[in-house]
């Protein structure tokens, strides 16, 4: 099939040259010029392992173009943002705006697909807003013969840093709004993907994809409430987890600095927002993990202002390790918020960027490399659980005030902890 993805980010562009490798031809379509010609000169816009390479193959073959408009297609990918607004209530502005772009372009036969995180029903309301737009055509759920057009909700589960791998092996729930919809939408994910491809209704699949990141973040919660208790208690938290862990049937996750990224942190406010009375779990979660980042400030301000005069290394702003992504980093928040308060003491090793954010423009804060911190840094704030920082001995850390929020480092010996003052949750 001819194939048309819609929002070429971090989904719909390995989408689409994961697709185009299978050996279909793909029009990518974007909003942004930039990224248009970006890829159109088999380049890419965002930082993704291997993705590099695919996309200038593809480009190359001629198999993937890009383009600011949508035209005739067999099937249509839908994977634009769905942000979320100030009183957590989901936008769903891009996704309809992709629908009113693809309707004029829709012919018998096409397939309708939507990934995009989406609040339960919006495959519906897309169809429904298609439907108005195209009254020669037969949408299905509304016609009562056979419709001339399919709609399915298939998510994405895949991990940032391991997109490609995960898009070609992960196992994927296809939600038709009909089963003729849903067996339409496998046949065109049955041409790339090796995992599992299991079919419901669209409803289904879009509270499934909600429901697996809300389950992760509660799971992390629970983590991070821990690691705010066992502070108090002055306990070593990673030591009561492995041992509890040791349980056949108890699996806590770590805790961290709090839970950033563009999903996890935004997914479970779409159920909340939906069933506002019948979630407050799901809700409190959500603020305990807040409420840790500003645990970790307190508790990170605490230490500092304890020791005057000692230079301070934060390590890492990504949102998690091994990436170059800071999108909602509760790294980032903890090491400039640090760095308003103590700017002079304060330096920052992140290895995946050349030059620090906008942020610190015009204050004294410096990018060092790990060897600099190492050699001129008292204290050491581990912030993300890069690799490069795992693999630091303790004979390279021995005399250092360390605050290791990831836990990467389980022989550092204790240092007296610095009293942070105690939070109310968010
Ligand atoms: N984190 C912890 N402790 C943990 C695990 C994670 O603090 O034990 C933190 C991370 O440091 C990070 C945040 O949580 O700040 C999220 O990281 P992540 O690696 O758990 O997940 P994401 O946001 O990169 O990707 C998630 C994945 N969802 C699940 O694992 C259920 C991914 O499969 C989804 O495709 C992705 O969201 C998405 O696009 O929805």
């Amino acid at each position: 099939p001819e194939v048309c993805v819609v929002g070429l980010g971090y989904i719909g562009l390995p989408t689409a040259a994961i697709v185009a490798r299978a050996g279909c031809r793909v029009r990518g379509v974007d909003v942004s010029p930039q990224v248009v010609d970006t890829i159109n000169q088999g380049k890419i816009h965002i930082e993704e392992v291997d993705l590099d390479g695919l996309v200038h193959g593809v480009v190359a073959r001629g198999l993937l173009t890009a383009s600011t408009a949508v035209e005739p297609a067999d099937v249509f990918v839908i994977a634009v943002p769905t942000p979320f607004d100030h009183d957590h209530a989901p936008d769903l502005s891009y996704v309809l705006e992709a629908g009113r772009a693809v309707a004029p372009v829709l012919k018998a036969g096409d397939t309708v697909i939507l990934e995009s995180t989406s609040p339960v029903g919006t495959t519906e309301q897309l169809r429904d807003l298609m439907a108005e737009l195209r009254p020669d055509l037969k949408f299905p759920g509304l016609a009562a013969d056979t419709p001339d057009v399919s709609f399915a909700y298939c998510p994405e589960r895949v991990l940032p840093g391991r997109i490609l791998e995960e898009l070609a092996n992960n196992d994927r729930s296809i939600g038709g709004i009909t089963p003729r919809c849903a067996r339409k939408a496998l046949a065109f994910y049955k041409l790339f993907v090796r995992g599992t491809c299991v079919t419901t209704d669209a409803r289904s699949a879009e509270m499934t994809k909600l429901v697996e990141n809300a389950y992760r973040d509660v799971n992390i919660a629970f983590a991070n409430e821990l690691s705010i208790v066992a502070d108090r208690m002055g306990l070593d938290v990673w030591e009561v987890i492995r041992l509890a862990n040791r349980h056949p049937r108890v699996n806590i996750l770590s805790p961290g600095p709090g839970v950033g990224g563009h999903c996890i942190a935004v997914d479970p406010w779409f159920i909340v927002h939906s069933a506002p009375e019948d979630t407050p779990l799901i809700r409190t979660a959500r603020g305990v993990n807040d409420t840790k980042i500003h645990h970790v400030i307190a508790k990170a301000d605490a230490l500092i202002a304890a020791h005057p005069g000692a230079r301070v290394a934060c390590l890492g702003l990504a949102f998690k390790a091994n990436i170059d992504d800071f999108r909602e980093s509760p790294a980032r928040l903890v090491a400039s918020t640090l760095a308003r308060r103590h700017a002079e003491r304060i330096a920052i090793v992140e290895p995946f960027v050349d030059a620090l954010p906008l942020e610190y423009k015009g204050t004294p804060v410096e990018l060092i490399d790990i060897d600099t911190a190492l050699e001129t840094c008292e204290i050491l704030i581990v912030l993300v659980d890069h690799d490069l920082f795992r693999s630091i001995p303790l004979s390279e850390r021995a005399g250092k005030i360390v605050y290791d929020t990831r836990g990467i480092w389980p022989d550092q010996p204790a240092v007296q902890a610095a009293t942070a003052p105690r939070l109310k949750a968010v």
